[in-house]
């Protein structure tokens, strides 16, 4: 197993696509959990792609090729993850904030919700402070979640928690945050209900989530 993981990861760190596939059929194949799989194999490679990005010895390129390969690893492992879909959990707006484009963790989030018996709508990448409130009302959302992994982007996070405020909505939606830079103290400081590191805490959160009934000071997370 940790072979097989160290060969995934290998595949997504290089952007090694026909690979990956390959890979992927053997962890079908092998009844593997792919929640571990993608976290202990894909996001590792990644993690180290990025590394290499910082240290400039990797590029955009590369970057790009490492993303498209984890998105062939997640599309061919997500059918496979163990459906939960008992009951309704709740219903999540979900989305990149404003000015991110990344959508690999967001996606994960949303396909681990989905699966965990969430009602996700996934609102897409670059999703401004206007839209999130807009759907979250349109579809009568109980948990507005944002993911962000650019430092300059988390800002938008505390926009939509100022706006919810200021519009007497605040009461209306739980607000969950999470990705790369985001941490606790973060979540705490803009005034969000909760934080999750990964995609699985994200569902043990949300659900601790629909268990309250009324906003309070305590952070949630995982
Ligand atoms: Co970019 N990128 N990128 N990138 N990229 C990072 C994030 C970076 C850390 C790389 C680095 O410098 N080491 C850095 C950000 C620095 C910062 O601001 N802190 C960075 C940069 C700088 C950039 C550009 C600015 C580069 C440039 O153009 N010069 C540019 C920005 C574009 C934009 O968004 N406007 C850029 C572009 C790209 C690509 C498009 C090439 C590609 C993204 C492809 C895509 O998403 N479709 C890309 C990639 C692949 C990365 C890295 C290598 C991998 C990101 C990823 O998908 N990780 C990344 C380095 C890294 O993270 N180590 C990097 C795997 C994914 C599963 O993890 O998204 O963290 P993550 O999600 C996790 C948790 O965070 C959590 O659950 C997930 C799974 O457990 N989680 C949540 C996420 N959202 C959550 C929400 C929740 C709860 C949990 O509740 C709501």
């Amino acid at each position: 197993m940790s072979d097989l993981l160290s060969r995934i990861s290998d595949a997504v760190r290089w952007g090694r696509k026909d690979e990956i596939e390959k890979l992927a059929e053997e962890v079908i194949a092998n009844n593997i959990d792919p929640i571990e799989v993608i976290q202990k194999g894909g996001v590792a490679g990644l993690d180290s792609l990025g590394q290499a990005f910082e240290e400039l010895e990797a590029f955009l390129p590369e970057l790009m090729m490492g993303g498209e390969t984890m998105k062939i690893l997640i599309d061919k492992l997500s059918p496979h993850m163990e459906n939960q879909k008992s009951a309704f959990a709740g219903k999540v707006v979900i989305g990149t904030v404003k000015g991110d484009l990344h959508d690999i963790g967001k996606n994960l989030v949303a396909t681990t919700l989905s699966v965990n018996g969430f009602n996700v709508v996934d609102l897409g990448v670059d999703v401004s402070t206007n839209k999130f409130i807009e759907l979250a009302t349109q579809n009568d959302a109980d948990i507005i979640a944002m993911s962000s992994l650019l430092t300059t982007s988390a800002y938008y996070m505390e926009e939509l928690v100022t706006r919810l405020v200021k519009e007497d909505m605040r009461s209306k939606f739980k607000v969950i945050v999470g990705g790369g830079p985001i941490d606790p103290n973060w979540a705490k400081t803009i005034g969000a209900d909760a934080y999750a590191r990964t995609a699985v805490g994200a569902v043990k959160t949300c659900k601790e989530l629909m268990k309250i009934e009324k906003i309070s000071e305590t952070l949630i997370g995982d």
